[in-house]
């Protein structure tokens, strides 16, 4: 099954390195010609937290390339699947620049690819229904935990489960792409990977939990497990997912009783974690908090409600990246 995975993160070199070495034709397509050349010559190197090998992708036995070749490539050998796992902005800019070529070498294949996203938050899938029309759309959910060690090494920090199931519009229309043949090639793979029909749910749901933790623990710099260090913490979690569900309960999303336990448990399981957020402003990197708080405030905007405590989140994480630089 011919795979091509884009991203070069630690998702990525995960997904990419687990697939290659359980036999999917995988090709990797990274951001950097640099990166591309280095899991050309030295292939991908999967650590389980101890440091020990937990599983390798020999040089050769998966393609690896820069982004920029990667629509040419897939229209003179179109693949079954495309894997999306850069940033929701990266997504959007690689889909703007592929997008003529793959409609254009997708009317040439019986089979359409599936396009399967796996980013955070909500409001980039609209975005790339819009530039791929008629593309059939999946999300994915992801609790795997990964963290990238260099340009062809990623460190497995702790295993979980893929959920994986059919998004958008317009996605009834091509059903011809088979995802449990997916599936059963992340199984294979060493992935607990779940064919969900009710993917539209686990993204909502956890955007309630990344719309709590992420920004918190930007603003206060410390891992999740800390957030449960005070009751001052916790009531301001408190208050900002109270002002998420009532937006929810505005717009109609349906959300679970014990949500609440279920943030709470989230930060204990993952309590020595740094968030993706403070990593990327720790990194001084781009956060996700457009797709993730941005996306409670235009759920609200849509409902004609507001959420001002989201939108204080999203001005003060923003002002903490541009510190940071
Ligand atoms: O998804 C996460 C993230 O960091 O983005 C959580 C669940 C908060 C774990 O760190």
């Amino acid at each position: 099954m011919m795979i091509d995975l884009i991203g070069g993160g630690s998702l990525g070199l995960l997904y990419g390195g687990k697939l290659a070495a359980a036999g999917a034709d995988v090709r990797l397509w990274c951001r950097t010609p640099e990166q591309a050349a280095k899991l050309a010559s030295r292939g991908i190197t999967i650590r389980d937290a101890d440091g020990g090998t937990e599983s390798q992708a020999k040089a050769g036995s998966f393609f690896a390339g820069p982004l920029e070749g990667f629509a040419e490539a897939w229209t003179a050998r179109p693949g079954r699947w495309i894997l999306l796992m850069t940033k929701q902005k990266d997504t959007e800019e690689a889909s703007r620049m592929s997008a003529g070529r793959l409609a254009s070498g997708k009317r040439a294949t019986d089979h359409p690819p599936g396009v399967v996203c796996f980013q955070n938050g909500y409001g980039h899938m609209e975005k790339l229904e819009k530039l791929l029309p008629g593309w059939p759309l999946y999300a994915a959910v992801t609790t795997e935990g990964a963290k990238r060690a260099d340009a062809c090494e990623v460190v497995h920090a702790g295993a979980g489960t893929t959920w994986l199931g059919p998004a958008g519009r317009e996605h009834a229309r091509h059903m011809e792409e088979r995802p449990e043949e997916l599936v059963q090639m992340l199984q294979k793979a060493g992935f607990s990977a779940v064919l969900a029909n009710d993917i539209d749910r686990r993204i909502y749901r956890k955007l309630l939990v990344n719309s709590v933790i992420n920004p918190l623990t930007a603003l206060w710099n410390v891992p999740n497990g800390e957030l449960l260090a005070s009751s001052e913490r916790l009531r301001t979690m408190s208050m900002l997912l109270q002002e998420a569900l009532a937006v929810y309960d505005a717009s109609g999303i349906a959300w679970e009783e014990d949500i609440w336990d279920q943030i709470l448990e989230v930060c204990r399981a993952t309590a020595g974690n740094i968030s993706s957020m403070l990593k990327d402003v720790r990194n001084g990197a781009e956060t996700e908090i457009d797709w993730i708080n941005g996306a409670v405030i235009g759920l609200a905007n849509q409902a004609g409600v507001r959420a001002p405590l989201h939108e204080l989140m999203v001005g003060l994480v923003k002002g903490l990246s541009i510190r940071e630089e």
